[in-house]
């Protein structure tokens, strides 16, 4: 039986730590489906189907495309997508202790609803510092976004900034 993994996220837009906890979970499982979730703490900066453009470009520049699906879920938990696809491992990155306490309590709960374990990554070095808000901010301000994001999100980015009214 093939062992797949789900890397959920809001990927609003993807970045390098994103993308190398992907490939990386890739190097370990079988399958990899690259959820984008719906965050409700969070207010949505892109669309949800061009998050998932953006990171089909980024895991076809890096060559990592075979063996990765990549989906959204809305409409419940997000073990319910687990259930629906046979998996029972999520993959999530970790940079910090910040990211520990927020993601310890969905672990368990996550486990506790569906059997569900969560596999966590360190993040490599050179990426602790990079988040989605992060690299929104830089780009409303008119920064280089480049050392953040694969080139598809700073192509996409830069031609959003220069097509806005
Ligand atoms: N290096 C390593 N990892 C990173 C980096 C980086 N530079 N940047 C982000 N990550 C990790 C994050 O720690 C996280 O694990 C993952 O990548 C995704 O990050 P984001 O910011 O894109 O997404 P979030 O944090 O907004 O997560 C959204 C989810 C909806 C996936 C999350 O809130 C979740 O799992 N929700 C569960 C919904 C549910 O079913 N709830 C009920 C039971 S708990």
């Amino acid at each position: 039986m093939s062992r797949i993994a789900v890397v959920p996220g809001s990927f609003d837009p993807i970045t390098l730590g994103h993308l190398d906890v992907i490939e990386r979970a890739k190097g370990i499982f079988d399958e990899v489906h690259v959820l984008v979730v719906h965050n409700p703490d969070k207010d949505a900066f892109l669309p949800v189907v061009e998050r998932e453009m953006l990171i089909r470009q980024a895991l076809e520049e890096r060559g990592i495309e075979s063996g990765v699906e990549v989906k959204n879920w809305s409409v419940g938990l997000l073990v319910d997508y687990l259930q629906q696809v046979g998996s029972r491992v999520i993959v999530k990155g970790l940079r910090s202790n910040v990211d520990l306490a927020y993601e310890t309590p969905m672990s368990i709960v996550n486990r506790d609803l569906a059997h569900v374990e969560t596999v966590f990554l360190l993040t490599s070095p050179e990426n602790a510092h990079v988040s989605s808000s992060l690299v929104r901010q830089v780009s409303q301000l008119g920064g280089d976004i480049s050392p953040y994001v694969p080139r598809a999100v700073a192509t996409f980015l830069q031609r959003h900034k220069t097509s806005a009214p």
